[in-house]
């Protein structure tokens, strides 16, 4: 087993003192040592932003991708090596911005992997613009007089995707964080989780949230009642903003994409002629 002090490497961090990047980092490696994986069983997809240094900091397989396209990415790593645990991590920017278009498909098709969004509001690495869940009218560098548009509600919206695991969690809550990482590693077939984390320099929503988060579970939330699942996803809009469900919204058991892909069951296809060596491709990137 692999411990959390191994699992991090020498790579400088360049995140800002105080940053819930750190909360989601310390978490997720927590899990994969509790799981009781080792590190060449995962592969960790990142997109582009300050979230995106998350594979840099992992001694773990990982794919650091273009702007919005971590889906795509974990996908096909996980259509090619079923063997393979597959986390995505995205900004709120990259996940719900370019790269929207590919959340619903990845969610109906039920691909076998975990989608983790810090959602910190802003497109952080660029300075702290706008994105499609800034609150409306916050003034940002892209907004001087303040947003003009509704946010998204990217929970609400997963579940009507029909993905089979939803969740919520919050950088300020560490424990919690890992609790619901590791129901979402667990889980088989498509977790989104979409973590509340600061973004200490643009836009410090600790105290907001400290206020305002309270625990699904605590409040005995069923989480195989979709209704009940998308009451709950809408309560910080009826409330306006007064209590902000955390945990997990829905879970439900249901066919993976590869389930249902007969011809890819068992031989993976990185197993199969013809076998290609890419060590010279790579060594062209070194
Ligand atoms: C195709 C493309 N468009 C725009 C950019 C510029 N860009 C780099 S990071 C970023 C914002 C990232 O915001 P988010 O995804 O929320 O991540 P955060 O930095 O907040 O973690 C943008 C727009 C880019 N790298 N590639
Ligand atoms: S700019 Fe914001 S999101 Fe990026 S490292 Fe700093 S605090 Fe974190
Ligand atoms: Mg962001």
């Amino acid at each position: 087993m692999v411990s959390v002090a191994e699992l991090g490497t020498a790579k400088k961090n360049t995140w800002c003192p105080g940053c819930g990047n750190f909360a989601v980092l310390q978490a997720f490696k927590s899990v994969v040592s509790r799981l009781g994986l080792e590190p060449w069983e995962v592969v960790v997809v990142t997109g582009i932003g300050c979230h995106g240094k998350i594979g840099d900091y992992l001694a773990l397989n990982s794919f650091h991708t273009i702007h919005g396209r971590v889906l795509p990415l974990a996908t096909g790593i996980k259509l090619a090596n079923p063997r393979l645990t597959v986390v995505g991590f995205a900004g709120d920017g990259d996940a719900y911005a370019i790269g929207i278009g590919h959340l619903p498909h990845a969610a109906r098709r039920n691909v076998d992997l975990t989608y983790v969004v810090h959602d910190n509001k802003v497109f952080g690495l660029t300075t702290g613009q706008a994105t499609p869940t800034t609150p409306l009218g916050m003034r940002t560098r892209s907004t001087p007089f303040g947003t003009p548009e509704e946010p998204i509600n990217p929970i609400a919206a997963v579940l009507a995707m029909g993905a089979t695991f939803v969740a919520r969690a919050f950088s300020g809550d560490l424990r919690h964080l890992e609790e619901v990482l590791e129901r979402a590693l667990r889980h088989r077939g498509f977790a989104f989780v979409d973590v509340l984390q600061p973004c200490y320099t643009f836009y410090d929503t600790y105290g907001y949230y400290r206020e305002r988060v309270y625990k699904l579970e605590d409040d005995g939330h069923d989480p195989s009642d979709w209704n009940e699942a998308m009451r709950r996803a809408r309560e910080e809009e009826v409330t306006g903003g007064e209590r902000i469900p955390i945990g997990v919204f829905y879970q439900v058991d249901r066919p993976t994409l590869l389930d249902r892909l007969p011809h890819l069951s068992g031989v993976p296809l990185v197993d199969r002629p013809p076998r290609v060596d890419v060590a010279g491709l790579l060594e062209r990137f070194r």
